[in-house]
């Protein structure tokens, strides 16, 4: 078994219901245990930042599947939530991306492992850092560290 972060979130619909169902729906995984998961925060919208604020959390799971075949199953998810993808950064019904796959570093076509932007967005340090207070983003550093440098994102806890 693998330990694998996965980083949840929704700024259409209903973004709390959707982020909880998704929950339940990594749990259901085949060979997957959900070990762990953050508060909620409700986090402003970085990037493309005219779009509605965004409700964010990542869970923490133990899984026996490959690192594509998770993918596929997430990819798997987003896709019954109604997830479209009219252009980059689109506000979405739900978006789950693979964070952490243990410490490996992973670039394929299809999928880049860490996940290539979140050692730059508080909205994925801060729960994660709830999982694990000395978790480091391979290649890149401590969490714990990363975080100070995002200091002027506007992140909130909500639960
Ligand atoms: N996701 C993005 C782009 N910008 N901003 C926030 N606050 N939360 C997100 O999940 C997010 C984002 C692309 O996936
Ligand atoms: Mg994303
Ligand atoms: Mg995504």
């Amino acid at each position: 078994m693998i330990r694998a972060f996965i980083g949840l979130g929704a700024n259409i619909g209903e973004p709390r219901r959707q982020l909880m169902a998704a929950m339940d729906e990594l749990q259901g995984l085949p060979k997957t245990r959900v070990t762990g998961h953050s508060s909620f925060y409700s986090t402003a919208p970085l990037g493309h930042v005219d779009q509605p604020e965004f409700l964010n959390s990542v869970a923490q799971i133990d899984t026996g599947l490959a690192p594509d075949a998770l993918l596929d199953r997430l990819q798997e998810i987003e896709r019954r939530h109604g997830r479209e993808r009219p252009f980059t950064s689109a506000p979405r019904t739900l978006d789950l991306d693979l964070l952490l796959y243990g410490e490996q570093v992973i670039a394929t076509p299809k999928l880049s492992v860490p996940h290539p932007r979140m050692h730059e967005r508080a909205f994925v340090l801060q729960p994660l850092l709830e999982l694990d207070g000395d978790i480091s983003v391979p290649g890149k550093g401590l969490a714990k560290t990363l975080l100070l440098a995002c200091s002027s994102q506007k992140i909130a806890r909500i639960d």
